[in-house]
């Protein structure tokens, strides 16, 4: 029988209002799970989301953070590919490897758990997390607004030890979402042009991922014109302010002698979606749907884009397998290949978490990082 212990954690109570900072009990790790102690979170666009109520999955009371690094402290019954003592980072899209998704070679989207992790749940259908006898909610399968955690063993990616926790928590999502929609999504090919609509933690990782591909135009899209600095700063060649021109679509059509071969939403906005459709090249130009967009919305087009030969795709995770492709991320940023470090532009205490949101907010961070 697993035993319990106290942990801090920031709990998202209910939409719309601050996280609180407490100490929750953790129940430990069942069979096929590990207990890991967090070492740093980053703080995503889609954790803001869901704490402003508008993701459809969203649970309340429940703790958020998907972005993590940290180390395994023990281990329950059955766990054979990770050890006491070993670094991991939280997967939000696990591997297990049997299933029919990752069995198809065709997706990252492992099926194994996806179904109680949407309920907020360990895969035996109960929460670790309780405050004051009360129920207390996992987040996409990773809650790492929490000094330590409980997750499938399906669900952590085992790295190198010498990487450090600060800067290799943003593995977790905003890297290798970025960098992995270009390479394992797109497949952008050297030469070929893109437009990355938003320029954010994500969309800042699509460039760099963009100028590994060796692709020739860069072209960024943000209304925060302190977004182009940054932008050139991780391979952007040309920016563009949609307030500054006056049809977007038509200026980025002309610019590219008839438009992207890929473009990228990195906004979560539909309407931008559209643009970043329509600003395609006719014939073979795809767009990828980054973004996550709130409740309800819905994206739209005329469907002679389509019938022209615009393609219209998503990713989630940048088409990454977490345990199998995380570790050789983790090596590309330790080797020099990606940049991390400059994007981590807030360090934060998890007491002063409330404070990354807000900056998140006015487009003064990149990514705001706690670290314990
Ligand atoms: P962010 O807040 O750091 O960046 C968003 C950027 O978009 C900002 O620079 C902002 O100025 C810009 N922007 C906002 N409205 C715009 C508009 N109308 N036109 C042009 N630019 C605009 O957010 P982030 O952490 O980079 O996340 C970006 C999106 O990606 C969010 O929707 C997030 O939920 C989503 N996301 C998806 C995945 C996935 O796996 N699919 C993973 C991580 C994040
Ligand atoms: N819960 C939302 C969907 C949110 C969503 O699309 N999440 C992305 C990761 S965002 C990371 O910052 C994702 O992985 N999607 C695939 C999946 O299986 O959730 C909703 O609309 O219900
Ligand atoms: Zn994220």
């Amino acid at each position: 029988m697993a035993c319990s212990m106290k942990t801090r954690a920031a709990v998202a109570f209910a939409p719309n209002q601050p996280l609180e900072i407490v100490d929750v009990d953790l129940e430990g790790p069942k069979d096929g799970e590990v207990l890991v102690e967090l070492m740093a979170t980053g703080i995503c666009h889609t954790d803001s989301y869901t704490l402003d109520g508008k993701d459809s999955e969203g649970i309340f009371p429940s703790i958020l953070g998907h972005e993590g690094a940290g180390i395994v402290r023990e281990i329950g019954a059955g766990v054979t590919s990770v050890a006491v003592g070993d670094h991991v980072i939280p997967l939000y899209t696990p591997e297990c490897r049997e299933c029919k998704m990752c069995l198809s070679g065709k997706t990252n989207l492992c099926s194994a758990i996806r179904e109680t992790q949407g309920r907020g749940v360990m895969p035996d259908g109960t929460s670790r997390f309780s405050y004051k006898g009360e129920t207390i909610f996992h987040y996409m399968g990773c809650s790492t607004f929490s000094n330590f955690t409980v997750l499938p063993e399906i669900a952590v990616a085992k790295i190198r030890t010498d990487a450090p926790f600060d800067t290799t928590c943003y593995i977790g999502c905003g890297v290798t979402t970025g960098v992995g929609a270009v390479t394992k999504t797109a497949k952008v090919q050297p030469g070929d042009n893109v437009v990355v609509f938003g320029l954010g933690g994500i969309g800042l990782n699509v460039l760099q991922g963009a100028k590994l591909a060796g692709a020739a135009r860069i072209v960024g899209v943000d209304i925060n014109p302190d977004r182009e600095d940054w932008g050139r700063k991780f391979g952007m060649t040309d920016f563009v302010n949609p307030n500054d021109v006056g049809n977007t679509v038509e200026h980025l059509v002309n610019m590219l002698d008839g438009g992207a071969d890929y473009s990228f939403d990195c906004t979560g906005n539909t309407a931008v979606m559209r643009d970043a459709l329509e600003c395609c090249h006719k014939g073979w130009g795809t767009s990828i749907i980054i973004g996550v967009a709130e409740a309800g919305a819905e994206i739209s087009t005329r469907p002679f884009q389509l019938v022209t030969g615009r393609n219209w795709r998503g990713t989630a995770f940048g088409g990454a397998k977490g345990r199998t492709d995380v570790p050789d991320i983790v090596d590309m940023y330790m080797d020099g290949k990606i940049a991390i470090d400059p994007m981590i532009t807030h360090r934060l205490t998890l007491d002063e978490i409330n404070k990354g949101f807000d900056l998140m907010h006015a487009g003064e961070s990149i990514r705001a990082v706690v670290v314990y």
